[in-house]
């Protein structure tokens, strides 16, 4: 508690943008319930997996490009913008992990300029045969040809096929006479329920994308990612919460500088040579369990089912792929309000509103969520009235949002269903929705009921609304709107979204009368799972604190093993599916991917939940997550009519980004995990997902001072800024140390001086498909030995962080790209430029409470004074930080609007541009700003300055040159601009 009295933030920022609260144990629900009888607890046996061994795992496993034919093209027929051919199995069916296809058509479309796309899918797809499964525009997005496409279309990109020996194809980038995709010698395997495609990719390729994966920013060549959505604790490398079948390929040359001739230069190790680099993406339009295998030479497609639908941006470099690839595949990202790029403290585990209270006052201006503590006994859109009751919440939250903060609550995706012999356990909730036949069947058409926090469980059933027009989007917004009326809520936080489901199969459907159960397994703090793990090093930091832990957590693995069931024989016999003719073996199918869960009805809605018109979950299951927030955006929209829905989401597809932000997940309280933060940020840029943030300080185990102050100032250079833990960790919020509050208040000072540029950017991403979150990579494309730096990054392109990421360390290495061609930078704290060489690994001085930033030389930043939220931030006048590069010059934007509508009365767009000892700000639009302008600090002016006028008036005092550190700052501008900083354009001179 010592940081208390520190981080009462004064007049600082923290605009505690929203608050959590989630349900605090299950003891609590069984207390309300113990006037009906004791909880059953679910047996852990009912979540687990049939014994498989994943295919890539399985030596005995067929092998497709052996006993498969492939294809043969015939009847090419030229068309508007493209062609279309027929292929037909070049052999016997080998039905290796399904049935072949005997036929298909394939169909090539130069749909833009730098867009290519190339369809395989079954010929018969319009009769009814359900083995042929074609993913419907309405679900995910269809990139058509561009309305201006023509014949005369200047496409980089070509399409070449060849029947030799099978059918093939290349993708040829004609600039640079490049293979970026090629199929040769590699067969074509279509099944009903397996495809195979694979292409030859250079040495020591740079792939990056294809998540969602904990795993550095490059991909490397010897990964296999696995697409399955699934609820589990971000392990290393398996699929977790979200899919996104996208990646961005970046290849470096050596660029004769005589010829002009490029040489592929896969090993460059210096930042100096002549490189250049070509960029291009690749997007396969498939929603079904899927795996994607990258090997020294070559990548490997296989799906369980859909069909080959993919996309070729031609770059050349990343900016254009992720602009392409929103622009025409998943749509931009939803502007955000003002209010959600402000601090939001969170935590599993704050158990009543007091103890809410609490955390506000502690803080005074922190954002605020609730996790499942506030629910009743962990049912949707129902507070818990002894704990969050209606009442006190209406204070609470009018008091929240009189001091300018804001409250997102969790909202699961599993609905409760009361037991039908106990009349008190109503829950209309349930009924309006099984009303409105919003649920998922089983396939004999009852109520598929699997098991989630609070028992036995429903799930809506989007896929049917979408497709056949049942009810659960209404049934969603209606509850969301009468619930609003109850606890006045500012956004919504979704979980358990992949679908997740503790138990295999619909094991509520006779059971229910057993409602509510409890899970098969312990919550965190519960018996057995009592929480001992600490961070890295917290045994060289906390010796003493450390050992009682690790004694505490002996015997408890001691007691575990001492109950526990005798461990599986290991003669293990896996279960293998062998293919029947026509049929497709939905739950265990023929090819095993590698789910980090097994089985795929394990923790999940299993694949054989049926929506209503008949469709299976397994041709949907990746898409339960994006689906949901494709609803909990309108359910926003009626809610708060014209304002910006405030969503955060748990598993994400492509197209996911127009609706919702999203957070990593549940990391652990670990300094690899703050480390991979990074890299799953940046994988999201290109996702089109900006509005990301991970679980600040850590999610599952302990925290420690340490980490926690690191990682509290790298967070606040994440779009979305959180903190949250887990239930019975150690408590985390940052007032809880001293040096954590203090490092805590300098991030936090920066970040909301920054919220005028942090907006800007952020509306950019929105309007053009830009990112925030950037590689060095990406911004400077020509030195290749950035094509793997993820300890580095650039938020915005004016701002690079170089945050220290090891325990103990009080300096961190950081490059500084660009420098051997004439690019400069300027540290934030001391506004001097940095010296360094090309490709230089420099030690910064970093230590603890202090996070390296650098301006961008040529960048103008509008900032504002800094206040306790963001409201109040948003109200103080403005300033700018100009930072002059080789040339002397530089220029920047500035947006505004009113912060919350989605369709803008007005709006102001600011242009800065500084050249020749002149700053100039010119602005269009009519949003009213009244704001006046407080100051403007000019870096790198290289000589000494005797003047300075503002539209020809001299300024005779309030500015300063300091002649060694060559900043020029001047304060004292809010008189002569007091009419509003941007009502009139103006020129600033300095000579
Ligand atoms: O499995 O609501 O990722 O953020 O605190 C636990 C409790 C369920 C998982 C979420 C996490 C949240 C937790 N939830």
């Amino acid at each position: 508690m010592a940081g208390r009295a520190a981080l009462a933030l004064g007049a600082f920022c923290v605009s505690i943008a929203s608050v959590c609260a989630q349900s605090s144990t299950s003891s609590s629900a069984t207390d309300s319930t113990t006037s009906y009888r004791a909880i059953f607890t679910v047996p852990a046996e009912a979540d687990a997996s049939v014994p498989l061994i994943p295919n890539i795992y399985d030596s005995n496993a067929t092998n497709a490009q052996d006993a498969c034919p492939g294809y043969t093209a015939s009847n090419v027929q030229r068309t508007a913008y493209g062609l279309t051919a027929s292929l037909s199995l070049a052999g016997p069916a080998c039905n290796a992990y399904g049935t072949d296809i005997d036929s298909l058509n394939l169909t090539v479309e130069y749909q833009s300029e730098d867009r290519l796309h190339v369809e395989i899918v079954p010929t018969y797809v319009g009769e009814s045969n359900s083995s042929w499964y074609i993913l419907p525009d309405a679900l995910v997005q269809k990139p058509t040809i561009d309305a201006d496409a023509n014949i005369t279309l200047d496409s980089d990109l070509n399409f070449v096929w060849s029947n030799d020996p099978t059918f093939s194809f290349q993708i040829i980038r004609q600039s640079t006479g490049d293979v970026l995709f090629d199929t040769t010698g590699a067969k074509l395997v279509f099944e009903n329920q397996f495809i195979e495609f694979s292409s030859a990719l250079p040495e020591n390729y740079n792939l990056y994308g294809l998540g969602e994966v904990i795993h550095g920013l490059r991909m490397g060549n010897n990964l296999t990612r696995t697409f399955w959505a699934a609820d589990v604790g971000d392990p290393i490398d398996y699929n977790i919460y979200g899919d996104h079948s996208f990646y961005l390929d970046t290849r470096y040359y050596e660029k004769n500088e005589t010829t002009g001739n490029l040489t592929y230069a896969p090993n460059a190790t210096d930042a100096t040579g002549s490189y250049v680099s070509y960029s291009h993406g690749v997007y396969m339009r498939n929603s079904h369990g899927q795996e994607v295998l990258m090997r020294p030479s070559n990548i490997t497609w296989r799906t369980l089912g859909g069909s080959i639908d993919l996309y070729f941006y031609a770059g050349p470099t990343q900016d254009k792929v992720t602009k392409a690839y929103q622009n025409s595949a998943i749509g931009l990202p939803a502007m955000q309000q003002y209010f959600t790029f402000g601090y939001h403290q969170c935590r599993w585990g704050y158990s009543n509103w007091t103890v809410v209270q609490q955390v506000v006052d502690e803080f005074k201006n922190f954002g605020i969520p609730t996790d499942i503590d506030y629910m009743n006994q962990y049912r949707d859109f129902d507070n818990d009235q002894g704990r969050f009751g209606y009442v006190e919440g209406a204070q609470f939250l009018s008091q929240l949002h009189q001091n300018g903060q804001h409250y997102i609550p969790i909202v699961d995706s599993a609905i409760y269903v009361p037991n039908p012999e106990n009349a008190s356990d109503a829950y209309p909730i349930f009924n309006r929705g099984n009303d409105s036949d919003a649920f998922m069947l089983n396939p004999d058409g009852s109520l598929y009921i699997g098991e989630v926090w609070p028992g036995y469980t429903v799930f809506p059933d989007w896929i049917g609304a979408v497709l056949n027009g049942t009810g659960a989007f209404d049934w969603w917004s209606n509850e969301m709107v009468t619930w609003h009326q109850n606890v006045s809520f500012d956004g919504i936080w979704i979980d358990m979204s992949e679908v997740s489901s503790f138990c295999v199969g619909s094991c509520g459907s006779n059971n229910l009368t057993l409602n509510p159960v409890h899970p098969g397994f312990g919550l965190p703090g519960e018996p057995g799972n009592v929480i001992y793990g600490y961070p890295e090093g917290f045994n060289v930091t906390n010796a003493t604190e450390y050992a009682s832990a690790q004694a505490g957590s002996s015997s408890q693995a001691s007691a575990a093993s001492a109950t526990a069931a005798p461990p599986p024989t290991t003669s293990t016999t896996y279960l293998r599916t062998t293919p029947t003719p026509g049929v497709r073996a939905i739950e265990y199918p023929p090819y095993v991917i590698n789910n980090v869960q097994g089985a795929l009805d394990v923790h999940a809605v299993s694949p054989n939940a049926t929506h209503h018109g008949g469709t299976q979950e397994y041709d949907y299951h990746n898409l339960f997550g994006t689906q949901i927030l494709n609803a909990t955006y309108h359910a926003l929209l009626n809610v708060f009519p014209g304002k910006r829905p405030f969503i955060i989401g748990r598993s994400t597809f492509a197209g996911s980004g127009k609706w919702s932000g999203h957070w990593g997940g549940d990391n652990t309280s670990l300094w690899a995990y703050m480390y991979f933060s990074i890299s799953q940020a940046l994988s999201f840029s290109l996702f089109g997902i900006p509005m990301f943030g991970v679980d600040t300080c850590g999610f599952n185990g302990n925290t420690d001072e340490e980490l926690c102050n690191r990682w509290m100032q790298l967070s606040a250079f994440f779009p979305f800024y959180r903190n949250h833990n887990t239930l019975s960790a150690i408590s985390q919020e940052p007032y809880r140390w001293a040096s954590v509050a203090e490092a805590t208040k300098t991030a936090m000072n920066i970040r909301y001086s920054l919220l005028p540029y942090i907006y800007t950017t952020f509306y950019l991403a929105h309007s053009t498909g830009s990112t925030v979150m950037r590689a060095l990579s990406w911004e400077f494309p020509n030195d290749p030995t950035l094509a793997a730096v993820d300890t580095q990054f650039m938020f915005g392109d004016s701002l690079m962080i170089t945050p220290v990421l090891a325990q103990g360390a009080t300096s961190v290495g950081g490059v500084f790209p660009g420098v051997g061609s004439g690019e400069i930078w300027y540290d934030w704290y001391s506004q001097t430029a940095v010296s360094a060489g090309p490709g230089e690994n420099i030690t910064i001085d970093a230590p603890l409470g202090h996070i390296p930033v650098y301006v961008r030389g040529g960048s103008v930043l509008p900032t504002q004074e800094p206040g306790y939220t963001t409201r109040d931030s948003r109200a103080n006048p403005w300033g700018l930080i100009a930072a002059t590069n080789m040339e002397g010059s530089a220029s920047g934007q500035l947006y505004i609007d009113d912060g919350e509508s989605v369709v803008q009365n007005a709006t102001l767009w600011v242009e800065f541009s500084l050249t020749n000892s002149a700053l100039y700000a010119s602005a269009r639009g009519l949003y009213n700003d009244t704001k006046p302008l407080a100051n403007i600090t000019i870096l790198g002016v290289p000589s000494n300055v005797t003047s300075v006028t503002l539209n020809g008036a001299t300024l005779s005092s309030g500015w300063t040159y300091n002649s060694t550190s060559k900043v020029l700052d001047i304060k004292g501008l809010t008189n002569s601009t007091s009419a509003g900083a941007w009502v009139s354009d103006w020129v600033l001179k300095w000579m």
